[in-house]
């Protein structure tokens, strides 16, 4: 008999089918009991007597025939809650040991480290395996918000000559009988292909080895990058505020139900995302809280938290763009603002409390590049590609870059980031606790 996908059963109420899945829930009612049935499209309630005993995850072939279920018994949550399948036999393909921890509840129950040193079992539970399905939704609805700004998509190396974000944080890997580094952001690259396409987007990985461990930060993160030629600084603040939002409302529509289950507030993006300069923002901050930041280089989280806060009372958005970071913190590539050098044309996106982007618009002359390059102690030598680019025909141009397990963070108000990804790498994990 060939197998049938779950979301096909509700035509086949009546029929005999076989259906394959992983089981989960097992319920014993005296001689009868029930379990969950789960594919890739969905999931469906077993119920039969005298049922091998079935260990939770175990993957099963089941025959048996669809029914309706009793009107009682209808479950409104499931797509499949009005059938059920009478099981007359089942067939255990590969048996699941006993879990480590009850995997049986509606939200799995562990701290953070179990959580990951379980990752093969705790990904498979429905709530967890959401988040990811958010995270796809996060990336599709950047990619058709790209490709609809004409950006065409490339892919770039992760291995580099040289590193990119300045600063200690590289990971230096050794390359046949050279040195080489892992990009920390695939900035170079993106920027190269702007003579051969004008407009770029990107999925790509990206590598910091971070000094410390907080609850924003990974090794190993994907950012999500556009890159424009022939623009100008508000039209690059257009752009990104244009990605954003369409990204953001794309998982709205599409997620849904997923988001109702984390309990999370709707994404409010409006007509227009609330601008500051990171100093106006640091005035906004006193004013409202009395706590003076209006002298520091850069916004702290906990004024990125206020400054959202404050959108949100205001702006009724969850999302904010703060301009003009003072130019020595801002990368190399950074172009000053010709009316003030001190700060740069740069930007960050703030999503209900947390930065999600930044960008800037770039130097694009060869001559001030190889100066700023200098300026900042590194070697033109080291940037002999990139520069390369620059000597015929760079127009001006900018972008932006999106950090993936950030937004899904922030989407579903997870508390750490090493929940929205996958494998999280960071200074003391790789699969494994390092240390152990
Ligand atoms: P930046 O360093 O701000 O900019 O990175 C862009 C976005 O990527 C995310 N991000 C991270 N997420 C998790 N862990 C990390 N260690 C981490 N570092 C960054 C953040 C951040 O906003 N090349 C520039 C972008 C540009 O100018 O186009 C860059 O990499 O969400």
């Amino acid at each position: 008999m060939q197998r049938t996908l779950i979301k096909e059963t509700l035509e086949k109420v009546g029929e005999k089918v076989k259906l394959a899945g992983w089981v989960e829930r097992v319920r014993d009612h005296g001689k009868i009991s029930f379990f969950d049935l789960h594919d890739c499209t969905g999931t469906m309630q077993c119920v039969g007597e005298n049922l091998p005993k079935l260990s939770m995850l175990s993957a099963v072939e089941v025959l048996g025939m669809i029914n309706k279920r009793p009107e009682k018994m209808v479950n409104p949550k499931l797509e499949t809650g009005k059938v059920e399948l009478s099981v007359e036999s089942v067939m255990v393909i590969a048996k699941a040991e006993e879990l480590p921890f009850d995997f049986g509840k509606d939200e799995l129950d562990l701290q953070l480290p179990t959580l990951l040193d379980f990752r093969t079992i705790t990904l498979r539970h429905p709530k967890i395996a959401n988040i990811f399905k958010v995270q796809e939704a996060v990336i599709e609805g950047f990619r058709r918000a790209s490709k609809s700004l004409g950006c065409t998509e490339v892919f770039v190396p992760t291995i580099s000559a040289s590193s990119t974000e300045g600063g200690a944080e590289v990971f230096k890997v050794k390359y046949y009988e050279s040195d080489a580094f892992l990009i920390q952001s695939p900035q170079l690259y993106k920027q190269m292909m702007i003579p051969v396409y004008e407009r770029v987007y990107l999925v790509s990985h990206a590598y910091r080895s971070e000094p410390s461990v907080t609850t924003r930060h990974l090794s190993e993160s994907i950012q999500m990058d556009c890159e424009l030629g022939f623009v100008k600084f508000e039209e690059l603040l257009d752009a990104l505020e244009f990605v954003g939002k369409e990204t953001l409302e794309y998982v709205g529509k599409n997620c849904k139900s997923i988001l109702e289950d984390y309990g999370v507030p709707e994404i409010q993006v409006g007509k227009t995302v609330p601008r500051l300069t990171m100093r106006e923002a640091q005035k906004i901050i006193f004013d409202r809280t009395g706590v003076d930041h209006t002298k520091e280089p850069d916004l702290m989280p906990e004024d990125e938290r206020e400054i959202c806060r404050w959108a949100a009372d205001v702006h009724k958005s969850d999302l904010v763009t703060i301009t003009h970071y003072p130019t020595k913190k801002r990368a190399f590539y950074t172009m000053p603002d010709p009316k003030d050098p001190e700060y740069s044309l740069s930007y960050d996106l703030l999503f209900r409390g947390v930065e999600i982007l930044s960008g800037s618009q770039r130097i694009s002359d060869y001559h001030e590049l190889v100066k700023v390059i200098k300026d900042r102690g590194m070697n033109p030598e080291n940037f002999k590609m990139y520069l390369q680019a620059f000597k015929y025909g760079m127009p001006p141009e900018g972008g932006f870059s999106f950090g993936l397990e950030r937004i899904t963070m922030q989407i579903l108000d997870l508390k750490n980031i090493r929940e929205a990804s996958l494998f999280p790498r960071d200074m003391e994990r790789i699969d494994f606790r390092l240390n152990q």
